[in-house]
């Protein structure tokens, strides 16, 4: 086929339309927002969010609160061991990009982040502190029969010179009763207690509903 000019004044527009409503297709249509595990008082979800953090979908995905899964309940445990810590503040620990996934309303709020243990020793993170929130407790991601559940962790330990991520798929920092006005953008301040050792101030960013990283 020959391209004369008549055909060149035919294809062009026919060309520029198909680019525009293309284009314009793609603007308007609705973004694909990702699924995220929120973990709640009564137990895990999966819900997606808009950038405003307006809710577009949710479902459970086990209704088991976390805090029913504590195998030993003991509230004063946690408050005995933060007085007996020694609250020096320790150089050989590093909290590396600590964020918070805000959620709205009353809903728990979790925190992330990347622990490395300098030092020689193995170490117990035991407790978590924060004049944000009236309750931190650790989380874990755990699967049975293909589920997801969160159990409750009363310490970790960090072998020496290891690190541990609290991550999506692993663990978190549950942040309960919001104790302050906090909204995306702001930085909150965490103490992490280790048995025996000290402790270690971290701010931590707090992200939006819908991300899904530092
Ligand atoms: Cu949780």
């Amino acid at each position: 086929m020959k391209f004369s000019v008549k055909t060149l004044k035919f294809f062009i527009p026919v060309l520029l339309m198909a680019g525009i409503s293309w284009l314009a297709v793609d603007y308007f249509k609705e973004p694909d927002y990702e699924w995220i595990e929120i973990c709640t008082a009564e137990g895990v979800k999966r819900v997606k969010y808009d950038d405003q953090g307006n809710l577009l979908a949710e479902e459970w995905i086990s209704q088991i609160p976390a805090h029913l899964l504590l195998v030993e309940e003991n509230p004063n445990a946690v408050q005995s061991q933060v007085t007996e810590a020694k609250l020096i503040e320790l150089d050989n620990v590093e909290v590396d990009r600590c964020w918070v996934r805000l959620l709205p309303g009353n809903l728990p709020a979790a925190t992330y982040f990347e622990l490395k243990n300098n030092s020689g020793k193995e170490l117990v993170l035991n407790a978590i502190k924060t004049r944000s929130y009236a309750s931190a407790i650790m989380h874990e991601n755990v699967s049975k029969k293909g589920m997801t559940t969160m159990e409750s962790l009363d310490e970790i330990s960090i072998a020496a010179n290891g690190s541990l991520s609290f991550s999506v798929n692993t663990y978190h920092i549950m942040l309960e009763n919001k104790q302050a006005d906090i909204k995306p953008g702001d930085f909150i301040s965490l103490q992490f207690y280790f048995q025996d050792t000290g402790m270690k101030t971290v701010q931590c960013k707090v992200n939006p509903p819908n991300s899904l990283s530092y």
